[in-house]
Order: structure tokens, then sequence, then C-alpha cells
């Protein structure tokens, strides 16, 4: 721009330039996202006053309420990544199966996954919401007739992982895998403008975020890493902790990449009762959040392996996430494998 200040359009067009092969197919589609945010948080902003707030009485593949703004942002996400022809097939939070680019547009050698609109409790209550993508190559065949098989790639092979954070300024914040980068969006010219270049998350931090209405379901490394924390100056840690817990996962993980920190949705009792294999997903909140937290040098695990290795085996599949301040997860990881190391099956 005319002041010295790059855009995010910008900033992409120069990352990409030195990408053998690139097209500017990744530029556009990055282009249609970054319009989709931008639709996404006029909505949000303007909450009440364009009736957008409130449940919408449906509810979406995994059983939960869906909120009016859910549905909107989905639509958004959709109609503005379909038409361009750089996408396969997008898959959503909000859509049980597959979304398979129509026969009436040109279809393209990405992937699309997204959470359009993570930690929806809050936004009745006007606290930040955010939206998470990631950016997959369709392998083979997958452009004539892309499945949910092709969507199942270890978090390793994403192209891009973003996401766009609507709290008291917008901002988004995305990595190619050469580190990551903050754009707040002014809103008088309509632009991301790069603000927070090169961010990174510091090893060590004295905050965690856990939601503790659910300790006493957790398993004893997880309830041993929380003890130590409380137990404050007078523990085996000999300090003091501060805990904070938004239940937005964006916020949450903005905060870290701002400050450091580090946050657990860990495996609980509860949810192993019931089946389940954690609480949050693993292609569109997980895997994307994941990346995000490596390339700005912190860790991010599932208590007993890296997440970005998983080998995904559903398109809704959930996992146990502990990320953030290096130090803190290996921690973490260190009292899973001396808690399973002493009691093996
Ligand atoms: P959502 O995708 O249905 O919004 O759920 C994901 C959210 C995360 O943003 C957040 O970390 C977590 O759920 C909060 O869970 P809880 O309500 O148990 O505190
Ligand atoms: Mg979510």
């Amino acid at each position: 721009m005319q002041d010295g200040r790059i855009t995010l359009t910008q900033f992409i067009i120069e990352e990409q330039r030195h990408i053998d092969g690139a097209t500017g197919d990744f530029t556009s589609l990055l282009n249609d996202i970054v319009t989709a945010c931008k639709v996404i948080s006029n909505a949000v902003n303007h909450g009440a006053l364009v009736g957008v707030l409130g449940s919408a009485g449906s509810e979406n593949v995994q059983g939960e309420t869906q909120k009016k703004l859910d549905v909107i942002a989905n639509e958004v996400f959709l109609r503005s990544n379909e038409w361009a022809g750089h996408l396969a097939a997008m898959a959503s939070e909000e859509m049980e199966d597959v979304y398979p680019i129509p026969e009436r547009y040109p279809r393209g050698k990405y992937l699309l996954t997204f959470d359009p609109l993570d930690g929806s409790s809050n936004i009745d209550v006007n606290v930040s919401v955010g939206t998470i993508f990631s950016i997959l190559r369709c392998p083979g065949e997958c452009r004539t007739r892309p499945s949910a098989e092709a969507f199942l790639q270890p978090g390793t092979e994403q192209v891009c992982a973003g996401y766009a954070l609507y709290g008291p300024s917008t901002m988004m914040v995305l990595t190619t895998g050469n580190g990551v980068n903050g754009f707040t969006l002014d809103q008088n010219i309509g632009e991301f403008v790069l603000t927070h270049p090169n961010m990174t998350i510091p090893a060590d931090t004295r905050e965690f975020a856990i939601n503790a209405s659910n300790m006493r379901f957790w398993e004893p490394p997880v309830r041993r890493y929380v003890d130590e924390c409380l137990a404050g100056r007078e523990g085996p840690r000999g300090e003091d902790f501060n805990m904070r817990w938004i239940a937005s996962m964006v916020a949450e993980v903005h905060r870290i990449l701002t400050r450091g920190g580090i946050f657990m949705y860990p495996l609980d009792e509860k949810m192993k009762a019931a089946g389940k294999t954690g609480k949050l997903r693993l292609l569109y909140e997980a895997n994307p959040m994941g990346f995000i937290v490596e390339q700005a040098g912190g860790m991010a695990v599932t208590g007993r392996s890296r997440i970005l290795e998983l080998e995904p085996e559903g398109l809704h599949q959930r996992v146990p996430v502990i990320l953030g301040s290096r130090n803190e997860v290996q921690r973490v990881l260190d009292y899973h494998r001396e808690h399973d190391a002493t009691h093996a099956a």
C-alpha cells in the first residue's frame, strides 16, 4: 500500500512468488476465504441489530444445537469458495458429508475444511468467536469424484492453515509452513493489514487453560499437571500460575500466540465411558491449530502423540488437544508417558 503497510493479499502474492510451479490458484483461493471471513465478521459485529443471534432451531451432525450464526457462516463459506475453480470439495463442522463443488463450476486441485464459527456458545454473550480453516491438496482422482477419504490426510500434509478471530478487532492469522503471520482488519478500507509478523510462542509459560468443571473426570497425568500449577509457589513447580478459560479455541490459541500459555481439552473418563475420543475435531480444529502452533515454535499433542502425525479415520473425528508453549506441553507429554509406563495394560 502507499503508506508502506502490507495487505494480506500482497503478503501472499509475494510469498508465493518464491514457490516453483505456483499458478496463483492458491492466492486466489485464500482471497475467497478472506472475503468469507470479512462477511462473517460483519454479521458478528452487527449481532442483534441484524437479527443473527440465538438458536437456529436445528442440530448439526455432532448433535449440537446450531446457532443462527453457525448456519449463516457455513453458507457464507460455501458460497464464497465454490465458484472460482480452485477447490474440488469442502468439509465443514456443520455438514455431515463432504460438499463436492457443484457440476456447474470448475473443480480445482485443493480441498478446504473449516469450522465456520468456532466457540459459538459465546455468540449470544458477545464474547470472541472465530473461524478455523485448513487447505489440503486433492489427491489422485479426487477432482472428478471427491470423497470423504480424500480429506483423511495427516495434518503434516496441510498446505495452509488459519483462523479469523472476531474479537475487539478482527484478525486473520495464518501459516503456509513458513512461520505464522497475523493481520488486522482495517474496517475503513476493508483490508487485512500485516500487524503481527512472525508470531512466536514463548517456550515457557505460567498460564494454563482448561475447563475445570471436568476435573473429576480427568486422567491422572492431567490432574497431576494442573494440581502442580495450582499448588503455586509452595508446590513442586515453585511458581504461581494464572488460569484462563474463554471456551473459544480461536481466542485461546490467539492468546497463546501472543503471550504464551498452554491449552488443554484432554481425553477424560466421561468421554471414554461415552465412547468418545475427545471434544475437538481433528480435521478442522486440532490439525489447523496444531500446524499454526508448531509453526510458531510451540507443540500440539494429544497427550500421547503429535497431533499432526495422526492418521485421520473420519471426517468428524474427535481428538484430545494439548497445545502451546513447548516446555509445558512437553511436561504434560512426559507425565502421560510416566503414567502409562507404570500402568501398562
Ligand atoms: P464448537 O465448535 O461447537 O464451538 O466447540 C468447540 C469449542 C472450542 O472453541 C472450545 O475450546 C470448547 O469448545 C469449549 O468447550 P466447553 O464448552 O466444554 O468449555
Ligand atoms: Mg468448533
